[in-house]
């Protein structure tokens, strides 16, 4: 129920900034100050964004988000940039020799019309590296998302993983 409270909510707020963006391209994001987890750019929504706190000397973390196309064409996430790290990169994880690896997903993360790409600690999910400070629980970082069709967005994303979050050692996967 929280999920589609929280979707609703940003989807009223969104409906509310729209009357004032007069052109429909531009980035409906929230103020910095109101520390939102989600953000909505064209015809995507990006929710739940959240990631794992890690002290910089742990080098790497790792972020999710679910992003939301109501649109009726398909998009692509291709890049994500921030302050807090040298590099972003989207990952998927598959099974090899028993082992789960993660792998840098080519090309960029489709986003089917219609459907939500779920990034989540079972899957897929934006691997932070090169930690240039401590990400510590509670606070907020800022990443920007680009896609292909829809363009870019800043999305908060809150350090900590939210309450329906299952706890999970992403450390212990092997890389590449
Ligand atoms: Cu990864």
């Amino acid at each position: 129920m929280r999920i589609l409270t929280t979707a609703l909510t940003c989807a009223l707020m969104a409906a509310g900034t729209s009357a004032h963006a007069g052109d429909g391209k531009k980035n409906m994001q929230h103020k910095a100050g109101m520390k939102s987890a989600h953000a909505k750019v064209g015809m995507l929504m990006i929710s739940e964004a959240w990631a794992i706190p890690k002290a910089m000397a742990q080098k790497n973390s790792v972020a999710f988000l679910k992003i939301r196309n109501m649109g009726k064409t398909a998009d692509r996430l291709v890049s994500i940039s921030g302050k807090v790290a040298a590099k972003f990169e989207i990952h998927t994880m598959k099974k090899q020799n028993g082992h789960m690896m993660m792998m840098k997903v080519k090309g960029g993360l489709p986003i089917q019309a219609g459907s939500t790409a779920s990034l989540d600690p079972s899957g897929n999910h934006i691997m932070i590296m090169g930690l240039k400070k401590d990400l510590m629980k509670g606070t907020y970082l800022a990443l920007k998302l680009t896609f292909a069709k829809a363009g870019t967005v800043m999305v908060m994303v809150k350090v900590g993983a939210p309450k329906s979050g299952k706890p999970m050692n992403h450390g212990k996967h092997k890389h590449h």
